[in-house]
């Protein structure tokens, strides 16, 4: 490690004395102007990792749903996976160290992670389209050739192409080949043959239309509708030649208002969807004939893909183990629909992909969605041979689900001061401030069929709220008392919350 040339490259990037920051639900997120040495610092870090695991590691330059002024940095662990834990309090270590603090605090990672520094690195990394993310992944860049890395840039990419890309590179092009056309090629492959097999009733106009927040999501589905052939009919709005990413537009929006994107007219019974800004969250919805919208988020598609999922394994005669992993954010009804009537176990998990997603690995068929559209459905890699075998040896019906289900498998990319407020249970609990919990408890029993929580968020400066209950008018109401609870018991500051 050359720490004169560290210390000098460093100085370039100079973290603002005093300015704490730290490795949240999904990253580092906040305004790009605050970002660059954060930026120097990943690249330097995803070094360490690199030499640590002997694999290439991912850096996604992005803030996904939040505003286009904000940015933020995530890293990618080797099989496409987020950044484990341990290494996630390193990167909040090493971003808040002031300068002179900075060799000590690689030097001391390096030390307690067993770093070999003598060991060869590779970093890929990709950005989304914000205005300010091409010079923040300069400074990545500038982090990873310092301490001597190898890297390759992929430049403009969804947030999941480079979780794609990580894993094919680490399992030497076994999952796919680690470039666009290869994504491109593996997914629309098994899309375009699970289309040939599936059965329609009525309407063979494969079309869907797809709000992309204005952002990544558009110029790769454009890159890749060459690829559907017949299989589908893609129509791209907010495609971002006009309108400010995720404004208005984009998952995130549609999910909280429960109402189309601006710019995206519906007609009934069109299909449509929605994607963030780094196009790692979808969320469909459609109007019925009389003009009413319903949305299919998280939860309905964790359902829907779970009841399939069984449909198909009971036609094979294989008896798997199938989980699906929700957080606290699941409407109860989806929860107890699952476990009811679907009989599949449900578990609930910390906010965060990769809460999720490490306890979906337990199953040999994890499904795992939250409420706002993240998820994938992830299978065993025993399961996965199992049925890609049957389907190439058996002829009848069996087969022909199997074969269904080996393209499922392709299918999914299976690679994801509020502080005062702490929680527990799956964050179902709030711990502190004393006495709001007990307050939440006393408002929920108010109302029928009624669940409240509240956490501070890792990705925005708010303490989110979540009310659900017997009726609209009642949801809204709890929420807006739980908020109120919040405000007087937490020390809110700015204006009162109103109903
Ligand atoms: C990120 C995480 C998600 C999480 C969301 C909101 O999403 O990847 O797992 O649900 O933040 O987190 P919080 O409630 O802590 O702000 P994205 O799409 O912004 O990357």
């Amino acid at each position: 490690m050359d720490l004169v040339a560290i210390t000098k490259r460093s100085a370039v990037h100079a973290k603002p004395s005093g300015l704490v920051l730290q490795y949240g639900t999904a990253g580092f997120r906040t305004k790009a102007e605050h970002l660059d040495h954060i930026m120097f610092r990943m690249g330097l870090l995803a070094v360490l990792r690199s030499k640590q695991t002997n694999s290439t590691i991912g850096v996604m330059v992005t803030a996904s749903h939040n505003p286009e002024e904000d940015n933020g940095v995530k890293l990618v662990d080797p099989l496409g996976e987020m950044l484990a834990p341990s290494w996630e309090e390193h990167a909040t270590c090493l971003a808040n160290a002031e300068e002179p603090d900075l060799h000590r605090v690689l030097l001391d990672i390096s030390e307690k992670e067993a770093v070999d520094l003598q060991r060869d690195a590779f970093v890929v990394i990709a950005r989304d389209t914000r205005p300010s993310s091409e010079k923040l992944s300069q400074s990545v860049i500038d982090g990873v050739m310092v301490l001597g890395g190898q890297f390759h840039d992929y430049g403009l990419l969804t947030t999941p192409q480079l979780h794609y890309m990580v894993y094919c590179r680490n399992t030497d092009g076994q999952y796919g080949k680690a470039t666009i056309d290869g994504y491109f090629q593996k997914l629309s492959k098994a899309f375009v043959q699970l289309t040939k097999q599936a059965s329609y009733s009525g309407d063979e106009n494969r079309s869907v239309k797809v709000d992309c927040a204005n952002g990544i999501g558009a110029l790769k589905l454009k890159e890749m509708e060459s690829y559907f052939s017949q299989g589908l009919t893609v129509r791209l709005f907010n495609d971002g030649s006009t309108g400010k990413l995720n404004h208005f537009c984009g998952a995130d929006f549609v999910k909280s208002h429960q109402k189309p994107p601006q710019g995206m007219e519906i007609k009934s019974n069109e299909r449509c969807c929605s994607f963030d800004g780094d196009a790692d969250r979808i969320v469909y919805f459609y109007c019925d004939a009389g003009g009413h919208f319903h949305l299919i988020d998280g939860d309905k598609i964790a359902t829907l893909i779970s009841s399939f999922l069984k449909e198909l394994l009971l036609e094979i005669g294989e008896n798997l183990n199938i989980g699906v992993i929700q957080t606290a954010y699941a409407n109860g009804s989806s929860t107890r629909y699952l476990e009811e009537v679907m009989k599949v176990p449900v578990y609930c998990t910390k906010t965060g992909v990769k809460h999720l997603h490490h306890k979906a690995q337990e199953f040999d068929i994890g499904v795992y969605f939250e409420a706002n559209g993240h998820g994938t459905a992830l299978f065993s890699k025993a399961v996965e041979v199992k049925i890609k075998q049957l389907g190439k040896e058996l002829e009848d019906e069996r087969g022909k689900a199997a074969k269904m289900l080996g393209n499922i498998i392709d299918l999914f990319n299976q690679v994801a001061d509020r502080r005062v407020i702490s929680t527990t249970d799956a964050e179902r609990q709030a711990v502190t401030p004393p006495g709001l919990q007990e307050a939440i408890n006393d408002l929920v029993k108010q109302y029928k069929l009624s669940r409240a929580f509240v956490r501070p968020s890792g990705t925005e400066d708010v303490v989110r709220v979540y009310a659900e209950a017997d009726s609209q008018e009642s949801a809204d109401r709890l929420a807006y008392e739980v908020s109120l609870a919040v405000f007087q018991l937490a020390g809110g500051i700015g204006e009162r919350p109103q109903s």
